[in-house]
């Protein structure tokens, strides 16, 4: 038996993102300000926006970008994205957002995945994305760096290249439907990261499907630290609030007197976060020292929010506290508490937004689990069908069948149970997947890398709660090979050296075998029981 939003289905119109988000803006509201540096106060209107995402369109198109091309954006927070962001999709092209955190061979698997035309960045993160664009052989034409000299003192094209090139943005034609729009990073709920295919359809739907539930209003002040590379910062941020012509401040990362500092300079009124940040606004004594009066809503997602915590940032701020639940496959929203559900438990994630429908599933017999007519249903894994469900995973139709079924139903990996009213709650997750301070870490990217240690002979990674910090971390078991002397920091260090900071292991056990099944596969369960 399946479940929908208790919403009525909302029109999602076939436009293109631009479309959308800003073709019928508002005479008066091309002078109101859509972005405000955090670092610098610097400050940008909607009309300088568009005018910037137009003039960067065309000075990419007049270097070649073609309608399908796809642009790696590889850059920190800052209102030099938005227009970069909307540039490259209004140009036709599709962005495929890299995290700033990665190290160059991680940039450059993703660019080389994508057939990324073009690289984008910014000077600090210039040696990683040089290294990255080497190897997949980009060459410094198709290397932009927006804060750089510029081309004209010989370095690589900078923005104020692009936007001093005056090229007008050009006249492209696709189907909304189809036309893939971004190529976020994701590893699903197996395996390495892949590329989800959202099209312009997907990212107008999910603006659209929340914007009556949760979404901010145009007196809304929005503090933009979640990062937009992922599909929670690009969609509530860069998207949602944009439409709603809200103010957005942009921080380049998570730094807590910053954040605190911020709230207060600009009386922010709404604020997104994951759930590290709402232990920081829960315990740490220098909140106090600030005034955070004008905020009026926290939504926390990207990883389980627990009550207790909920309920403390909401008593120690003043405001409500929300949560929601998504993931990259849906660009990203599914669930959500919505503006008026205060009766709903913050360990919950809410209702099913619009035009959704959903279903639970008993992983060990595949039988539909019922809804129930009182109280709450049985566990079951989570299945949603929607409009702002992805095309499939690019250039891997045996990972898209694995996770879209024939129905339409996106298979999420997550386990849940959803009372008589709808209200959805994860409890637990089915795929393999990590999630480090709500970012992903995929356990076969880290088993790759620790098998290419001579001393370890096999490998396996879960995700195991850290007692002290009350956080999942990667932990990983590792067979050693005979007479290795190998140590746990050792291990530790390894890995380190390769991945992004988000991606290190943080706890090893040394184990004699790895439990693996009949057909080879690693009973990750097996493991996690052990702990
Ligand atoms: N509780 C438990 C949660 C939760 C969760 C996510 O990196 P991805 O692909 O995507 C995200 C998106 C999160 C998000 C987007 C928009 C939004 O409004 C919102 O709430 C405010 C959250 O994280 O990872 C997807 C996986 O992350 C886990 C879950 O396992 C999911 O499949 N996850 N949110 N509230 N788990």
């Amino acid at each position: 038996m399946s479940f929908r939003s208790p919403y009525p289905d909302v029109d999602i119109p076939e436009q293109s993102l631009y479309d959308y988000l800003f073709g019928g803006i508002a005479e008066a509201d091309l002078g109101r300000t859509a972005l405000i540096d955090g670092p610098t106060g610097a400050e940008t209107s909607y009309g300088e926006l568009i005018e910037q995402i137009d003039a960067v369109a065309g000075a990419l198109a007049a270097r070649g970008l073609a309608v399908g091309d796809v642009v790696g954006l590889l850059s920190p927070n800052s209102p030099a994205f938005a227009a970069v962001f909307h540039g490259i999709l209004r140009a036709g092209g599709t962005a495929t957002t890299i995290n700033a955190l990665y190290t160059g061979p991680e940039i450059a698997k993703q660019l080389a995945d994508a057939d990324a035309r073009f690289l984008i960045t910014v000077s600090p993160l210039l040696d990683h994305a040089k290294e990255a664009a080497a190897q997949a052989g980009l060459d410094d034409e198709h290397l932009i760096v927006l804060d750089g000299p510029g081309r004209a003192a010989g370095g690589h094209p900078s923005l104020a290249d692009l936007l001093t090139q005056h090229a007008p943005a050009p006249e492209v034609s696709f189907d909304a439907a189809t036309h893939l729009a971004a190529l976020p990073y994701s590893s699903g709920t197996t395996g390495r990261a892949k590329g989800v295919m959202l099209t312009h359809r997907n990212l107008v739907a999910n603006v659209a499907q929340t914007a009556e539930l949760t979404n901010t209003t145009r007196d809304d002040t929005v503090l933009a630290v979640l990062p937009f590379f992922h599909i929670y910062g690009m969609t509530v941020l860069l998207n949602s609030a944009l439409r709603s012509r809200a103010k957005l401040v942009t921080m380049p990362r998570f730094d807590l007197v910053q954040f605190l500092t911020l709230i207060q300079q600009h009386r922010c009124t709404f604020v997104y976060i994951a759930p590290p940040v709402a232990v920081a606004l829960a315990k740490h004594p220098i909140v106090d020292q600030y005034d955070l009066s004008s905020v009026h809503t926290i939504l926390s997602g990207a990883a389980p929010l627990d009550e207790q915590l909920g309920k403390a940032v909401a008593a120690r701020i003043g405001c409500k506290v929300r949560q929601g639940y998504g993931m990259s496959e849906m660009s990203p929203v599914s669930h959500v508490i919505p503006h008026d559900g205060d009766a709903m438990a913050l360990d919950s994630v809410g209702v099913t937004v619009p035009n959704m429908e959903c279903k639970l599933v008993d992983p060990d017999t595949g039988d539909e689990v019922a809804v129930p007519a009182a109280g709450v249903s049985e566990p079951g894994e989570l299945w949603c069908k929607g409009p702002n469900v992805m095309v499939g995973y690019l250039n891997n139709a045996e990972a898209t069948e694995a996770t879209l079924d024939a129905d339409g139903f996106l298979h999420t990996g997550d386990i849940a149970t959803v009372s008589a009213d709808g209200v959805v709650t994860i409890v637990d997750r089915l795929k393999e997947l990590i999630k480090y301070k709500g970012y992903q870490v995929p356990p076969a990217e880290l088993e790759a890398v620790l098998l290419t240690h001579p001393q370890i002979a096999d490998a396996a990674v879960i995700g195991v709660i850290d007692p002290a910090a009350g956080e999942e971390v990667p932990k990983a078991y590792v067979v050693r090979q005979p007479q290795s002397a190998l140590t746990e920091q050792d291990v530790i260090d390894f890995v380190a050296a390769k991945v992004a900071p988000h991606k290190k292991v943080r706890q090893v056990a040394f184990i004699e075998a790895i439990p693996k099944s009949s057909a080879g596969k690693i009973l990750r369960k097996d493991l996690r029981a052990a702990n």
